[in-house]
């Protein structure tokens, strides 16, 4: 089925293209956040909202998972642009209420864009569709979970449910709705993670025993070179280039290895520093390696191979003592294999896989070589592709080659997306039963299940085959967010029952389940008073510090519960003879995180070191003792082959992205400013070479059509072709629009991650 531009965004008739952005951030930035602020929320909810973004005592943003500085050195506003719009989105006056749900029916929401959907406002009313009607209906809380806890009940097993998260999600919430997963008896807990870090999680705990990333935000401070691979920090962690300026201007060297220049990495303008608001900024990245997509893997294998100096033909000299040996003996396992395998490097391959000639590879390898304190940063541009585990591999194999593991300034970094996705991972939520599990299980007297649940594309497959009926959503967008738009939008049709736990309407809310619930709830900015008293959460940001987040808004309507309540009330209907004290557990969280701190590991004492400003630091083995807990309780070099992707002629290599208006599923506007795109997200991003190979120019409209193995044709219609520096043979275009064109069955290798990055298409003129 082709999918083409919704009704409201009038096939994208006032898209305009000018020349893209030469620097990112600065005034425009301030301004457009508070343009984006007082259109939501009024002058006065602005400034009084936006005041308390990332302060002590105050919300944490629930824009990305970039770590605040420590209090005494936080700059006031603590926040940036596109911070400021996520949390206009959620602080916005808009409703939706049930009389706008009778005024729509769901045929007709499901012919409207994500935008449009998104821009009604916060949802007010627990509402429910029933078998066979078109319309949500109020429903009350109480029949609401009496409603999902038959259908639970009715199930012969509790693996024909599954329980999705997105990152907002707070621990508190994350952990009570595991335990509640768990109670019931199953482990299918797929999330957002699984289409994120999936990649990076399981990469980083194969070899250095644990999936989190070993940098601190003081380390990026002190970096010698920074390497930012695969990452659009501009648009999508703006307030990471404050941090890249700042390890800069003390001489830090910045590489950018990406397919496009983005404006952010090119230049920056501090819009938290006087000097920063006007001018063109400072250069950021002193080399940009424009690398094709999925020229990664090879890139590392060449840098380490240039390192070892098993390269017949290496500039010997500049790499004599690359290798810093005294690190590899005593804290790696598999050098002796590592360096075996970069025996005769096949240049030809590498140049066809990266697109980059050998000397820019030889220069950046020298960087390497000469820096004592080297971090590689990298995000989607990296785990989104079949070979996203062992590319990420050959990442921490050259930081092992030099060290970099466990001293100041160096590191690995894998930039987190969604504000607290790390934090409910360490909550337990996985489709992996947690080390701690059992123990949780006996201090509560719950039996729980062992065998691995399914993940986010597992649980896609389990739907369509009528293997799970019941889809419940903490948070997201899953219909949106997911692969293969048409096929996860019919297994979610075909479910019995479909439940989304939401702020704002959404794509998901449009395709139910025979019975579907929209389940409002509280968003981070809003005040939180349970019978306890009034409640804080926590979150965990994308470098293991945890911190407290108060809302103190009035919430959006007086219906609302907050996500702990819901799971608690859900559980209490469910599982009536559960040891589980669920109503403590919702009347003060406090109870919460004593049982956190008592199972999960690194919590000890949870609340008391919580309270403090800047709350406190996760244990890291490798980043404080250079311990590593995997299996030869060393850190393992490994060897993966090199991968050139096969394109065939004609066709072209598409990566699926960002704008700079968006919040993942959740369309801010129609503007990409820095690409030089306003009004229209319905484009795709050619070289012009290629363009003219392939017989197309600037303006074409075209249709784009993915080629996979399985031959199904799948096809996104009526996108405007934009010639763009982008490197040679590969295109882009946004998410959620191409979702379309991801196969499910196109995943990472090991990670099961949907190779969102990676999709061969062919252009067809519309
Ligand atoms: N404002 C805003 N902030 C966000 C989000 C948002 O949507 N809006 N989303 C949040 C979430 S959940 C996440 S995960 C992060 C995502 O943050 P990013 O990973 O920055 O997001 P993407 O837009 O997917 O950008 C991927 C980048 O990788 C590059 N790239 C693509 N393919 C390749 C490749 O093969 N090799 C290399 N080296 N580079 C490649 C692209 O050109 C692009 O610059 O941001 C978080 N923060
Ligand atoms: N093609 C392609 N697909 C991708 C990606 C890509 O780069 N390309 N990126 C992937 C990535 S990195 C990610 S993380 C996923 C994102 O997938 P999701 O996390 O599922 O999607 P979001 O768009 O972040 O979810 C937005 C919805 O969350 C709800 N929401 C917002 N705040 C709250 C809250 O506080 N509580 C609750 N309960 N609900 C809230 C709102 O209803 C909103 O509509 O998408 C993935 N999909
Ligand atoms: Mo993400």
């Amino acid at each position: 089925m082709a999918r083409s531009a919704p009704r409201d965004d009038a096939g994208d008739r006032d898209l305009r293209v000018d020349q893209p952005a030469t620097s990112a951030a600065g005034l425009p930035g301030v301004t457009h956040a508070l343009r984006a602020g007082v259109t939501q929320m009024g002058v006065r909810r602005t400034a009084l909202t936006l005041a308390r973004v990332n302060q002590a005592g105050g919300f944490d943003c629930p824009g990305c998972a970039w770590p605040e500085p420590a209090a005494q050195r936080r700059s006031h506003a603590e926040f940036c642009e596109n911070g400021a719009k996520a949390v206009a989105e959620e602080a916005t006056l808009r409703r939706v209420t049930p009389e706008f749900l009778a005024e729509h029916p769901i045929s007709e929401l499901a012919t409207r864009s994500d935008h449009w959907l998104g821009q009604q406002g916060r949802l007010t009313h627990p509402m429910v569709r029933r078998p066979g009607t078109d319309h949500y209906t109020p429903i009350s809380w109480d029949d609401a979970f009496r409603l999902i806890a038959d259908e639970l009940q009715g199930l012969d097993t509790p693996d024909r449910a599954a329980f999705y998260t997105s990152g907002r999600t707070s621990n508190e919430a994350a952990f009570l709705y595991q335990l509640f997963a768990r109670s019931l008896g199953t482990n299918n807990l797929p999330d957002c993670s699984n289409m994120c870090h999936e990649s990076s999680g399981v990469a980083l705990l194969s070899t250095i025993g644990i999936g989190k990333g070993s940098v601190t935000l003081d380390d990026l401070h002190r970096a010698k070179l920074i390497v930012v691979v695969g990452q659009n920090p501009g648009t999508n962690h703006p307030r990471m280039l404050s941090a890249l300026e700042r390890a800069k201007r003390d001489g830090a060297t910045i590489v950018a290895v990406n397919p496009l220049p983005e404006a952010g990495l090119m230049r920056f303008r501090n819009p938290q520093r006087p000097g920063g608001l006007v001018g063109a900024g400072t250069p950021l990245a002193d080399h940009f390696l424009q690398i094709r997509i999925g020229g990664d893997l090879a890139l590392f294998q060449a840098i380490g191979a240039l390192l070892v100096s098993a390269d017949a033909d290496a500039v010997d000299t500049d790499f004599a003592d690359a290798v810093d040996t005294d690190f590899v003996d005593t804290y790696t396992s598999g050098y002796a294999e590592y360096r075996a395998a970069r025996a005769g490097l096949d240049w030809a391959a590498v140049t066809a896989a990266t697109g980059l000639d050998r000397a820019q590879i030889v220069e950046v390898a020298r960087l390497f070589a000469a820096s004592d304190a080297t971090i590689v940063c990298w995000a989607m541009g990296l785990t989104q592709r079949q070979d996203s585990v062992d590319a990420i591999r050959e990442i921490v194999n050259v930081q092992l080659l030099r060290g970099m593991i466990g001293k100041p300034g160096a590191g690995l970094c894998p930039v987190r997306g969604h504000s607290n996705v790390q934090g409910d991972r360490t909550m337990g939520i996985w489709h992996e039963p947690p080390a701690w599990l059992p123990a949780l299980g006996r201090r509560l007297g719950v039996p729980v299940p062992t065998a691995t649940g399914l993940d986010t594309v597992g649980a896609i497959r389990a739907m369509r085959d009528g293997e799970v009926r019941v889809f419940m959503a903490l948070g997201g967008n899953f219909a949106a967010a997911s692969p293969d738009t048409d096929v996860t939008v019919a297994a979610l049709a075909s479910c019995a029952l479909t439940v989304h736990v939401s702020t704002k309407l959404n794509r998901s809310h449009t395709v139910p389940g025979a019975t579907s619930l929209i389940l409002p709830c509280l968003g981070r900015t809003e005040r939180d008073r349970q019978s306890g008293g009034d409640q804080f959460v926590t979150v965990e940001d994308s470098m293991s510090a945890v911190h407290a987040s108060r809302g103190r808004l009035a919430p959006a309507s007086d219906q609302l519960l907050s996500e702990v309540a819901i799971v608690a009330r859900l559980a209490r209907a469910t599982l009536p003879d559960s040891p589980v004290p669920w109503e403590a557990y919702q009347a003060d969280y406090r109870a919460i995180r004593a049982i956190i701190a008592d199972v999960v590991p690194g919590f000890a004492d949870f609340e008391r070191r919580v309270a403090e400003p800047d709350g406190f630091v996760l244990p890291h083995p490798p980043r404080d003792r250079r311990t590593f807990a995997t299996a030869s309780g060393k850190a393992a070099f490994t060897v993966s082959p090199l991968t050139v992707i096969d394109v065939p002629p004609g066709r072209l290599l598409l990566q699926t992205m960002r704008s700079h208006d968006q919040y993942n599923t959740t369309i801010y506007g129609l503007d990409d400013r820095y690409r030089g795109i306003r009004g229209g997200r319905r484009v795709v991003f050619v070289h012009p070479d290629d363009l003219t190979a392939l017989g197309f120019t600037d303006g074409d409209q075209v249709d784009l059509v993915s080629e996979w193995s399985d031959r199904v044709e799948r096809r996104a219609s009526a996108f405007r072709v934009v010639s763009y520096p982008t490197a040679r043979g590969c295109a882009a275009a946004y998410f959620p629009e191409a979702n379309v064109l991801v196969p499910l069955d196109s995943t990472a290798a090991g990670s099961n991650t949907p190779t969102s990055k990676q999709i061969v298409i062919r252009l067809e003129p519309a």
